[in-house]
């Protein structure tokens, strides 16, 4: 678990050489929406500096002529807006193809108030980000798609406020992901920005989960953050009849561990003694409000109990086998195209998932917005969420390594209460070599430590031909991995559809298979032959080749097929067929569905009428 991960983390700079480059624990406060917040989203001045003059000349300093003779090369109050959340390329047509850095300027107005600590907290900002909050430096943040916040309280003024950041997206081969990804390369605060208030010790972070293969047993722990005194700790659920107290450690730490179940015995009046709990699953996603209080600080949160396992070549959801009808997406906006943010884009996407038949969905490559995953814990779909180790990166650089680790451990610190989430990815289709296993071996063990509670994947496309028409997984990563995922492109980028007809499949692990990714491309309403290229009936054509050959798979648990939604990509060059979008999409970028789309409907309709 994480705690033991904060130990281990101080103590590996003794022991290795490349140690200096290991993050430590995350800093992330957890449930910023159960804060008290001030949003700082809207229309934000922007200077678009291709050079990166801006840190020598000082923009951070947001200076202004203080007469008529003075120098100041740039001006804020001169410059276009952009609006945040929002990736840049989107809104400014200049800014499409845009690689480098831009910075972002948003005065404010705060009152401060006494025992009041105050955090600056980002969504997410792709890819390299410095904040300076009245000319001082709050702190930098690596990774395109995490969250990151500073504490702001000392640098805050009463009254006028001034809050600058550089964001760059220029690409780097020692970055996570490297130079080359397929899809589009958004800069920007591409998420909410807001300022959260806490008393001044406060509650970091929770985590609280039903232990493996058990019902009723919940166990985790609170992180308080703060003077570092014991604190009494409180966790309330009421519906459930649970109110538990317990003591952290001189750090404010506390461990926890109850049986749901029977913790309203032994108090009067105790209706719940012995009622179980209602646990979470995609027929009924049901959530528990839970209150974590202590030291004056109060957060409530909106909490699903559920256990997954895996038993042989089985996922097991609350004890019981589930097949997981899916689909991989990615955090692209329908209609309007650009990055996804909105709790409007999360309903309209995973609206199309519902209608797809789907109880699972791949968050493709990269974590995506919180408010995806809090609706797919409402709705009742089961998430498999990723970090940004795409293709070839940089295996041997210890700082890649770090790279990816932070991202690792601060996508698992944002959701790991919930419930939705049972599948930690580490990578997408990377190419077996030594350092990349030792790369990959090592986030497995981390992913382990952060969460013991969840099972840990890959996406994998490595594949050797055993036999005429015979392909085995044998990718030594499936060693470490709970869960094989495999992406094949049979019909696609090699042989025809009909193909797959003939091909079997072995598998080196007795371990459950998903198949997370086939596909072929098709613009809407774009018409022909079954065998033509690029037409809808080519595509419709190789899902139903590729569901019969899948539905054979030894040890298939699940299907992610590729992809939801077309999206923007720069490796997609093709005039009037992709005019760069990867048009693998069963629905348009402009919300219309595609024959395949139906295909995989009526497919995953038959396995839920079978009991799938
Ligand atoms: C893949 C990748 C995915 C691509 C897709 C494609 O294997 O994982 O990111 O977009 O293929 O369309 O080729």
């Amino acid at each position: 678990m994480r705690h033991s991960l904060l130990k281990c983390c101080l103590l590996v700079p003794l022991l290795a050489g490349w140690a200096h480059a290991v993050p430590g624990p995350s800093t992330l406060i957890a449930n910023v929406s159960g804060r008290a917040t001030v949003n700082l989203d809207g229309a934000w001045r922007t200077i678009v500096d291709p050079f990166d003059n801006g840190k020598a000349r000082g923009f951070f300093r947001n200076e202004r002529p203080r007469d008529k003779s003075d120098l100041v090369e740039y001006s804020f109050d001169a410059s276009p807006v952009l609006n945040v959340p929002g990736d840049w390329n989107t809104q400014r047509e200049q800014l499409m193809f845009y690689e480098g850095p831009v910075w972002y300027r948003r005065e404010f107005t705060y009152h401060k108030r006494a025992n009041t600590r105050v955090f600056v907290y980002f969504g997410a900002a792709n890819y390299q980000t410095a904040v300076y909050l009245n000319g001082e430096k709050l702190g930098e943040h690596e990774g395109g798609f995490t969250p990151f916040n500073f504490e702001a309280t000392s640098s805050l003024r009463d009254g006028d406020n001034c809050l600058v950041v550089e964001v760059i997206n220029t690409r780097r081969a020692d970055a996570v992901p490297a130079l080359r990804f397929d899809w589009w390369n958004y800069g920007g605060i591409t998420r909410d920005v807001s300022l959260v208030e806490v008393p001044g010790t406060f509650i970091q972070d929770y985590f609280l989960q039903l232990e493996r293969g058990s019902s009723h047993q919940i166990s985790g722990w609170v992180q308080f953050n703060g003077p570092l005194t014991r604190h009494e700790v409180t966790i309330q659920i009421p519906e459930a009849g649970v109110e538990i107290k317990t003591l952290t450690t001189a750090s404010g730490f506390a461990r926890l561990g109850f049986d749901a179940s029977q913790a309203a015995c032994g108090r009067k009046p105790a209706p719940k003694c012995g009622a179980p709990l209602k646990l979470w699953s995609p027929e009924s996603p049901n959530l528990y409000r839970v209150i974590i209080s202590g030291e004056g600080d109060t957060v409530v949160d909106q909490i699903g109990f559920r256990t997954i396992e895996v038993q042989g070549s089985r996922i097991l959801l609350n004890g019981k086998p589930i097949f997981l009808r899916g689909i991989s997406m990615h955090e692209e906006a329908p209609f309007r195209e650009g990055r996804a943010f909105s709790p409007e884009d999360a309903q309209t996407l995973l609206g199309w998932v519902k209608d797809l038949g789907c109880n699972f969905v791949r968050f493709a490559h990269y974590p995506h917005n919180e408010n995806e995953v809090r609706l797919a814990d409402r709705m009742g779909l089961l998430v498999w969420s990723e970090i940004p180790v795409y293709w070839d990166i940089d295996w041997s650089n210890p700082a890649t390594l770090a790279n990816a680790e932070a991202q690792l451990r601060d996508m698992i610190a944002r959701d790991h209460n919930r419930a939705a989430v049972i599948l930690w990815s580490l990578s997408n289709e990377t190419p077996v070599k030594p350092e990349r296993l030792t790369f990959l071996k090592q986030l497995a063990q981390y992913a382990r430590e952060f969460d013991s509670t969840r099972l840990i994947t890959s996406a994998m496309n490595h594949v050797d031909d055993t036999g005429p028409n015979e392909r085995t997984i044998s990718d030594p990563l499936g060693e470490a991995l709970d869960v094989l995922g495999l992406n094949e492109y049979l019909g696609w980028y090699g042989g025809r559809p009909e193909d797959a007809d003939q091909m079997q499949w072995k598998l080196k692990w007795d371990k459950p298979l998903i198949v997370s990714e086939f596909g072929g491309g098709a613009p809407y309403g774009h018409h022909g032959d079954a065998d033509e290229r690029w037409t809808e009936e080519y595509q419709e054509n190789l899902f139903q080749h590729q569901l019969g050959m899948v539905e054979l798979m030894p040890n298939l648990a699940g299907l992610t097929p590729w992809v939801l939604m077309d999206f923007r990509s720069p490796a997609r060059m093709l005039p009037a067929v992709q005019d760069y979008h990867n048009r693998k999409g069963l629905i348009s970028n402009r919300g219309q569905r595609k024959l395949a789309f139906y295909t995989l409907q009526k497919f995953y309709k038959k396995l839920a009428d079978a009991g799938k």
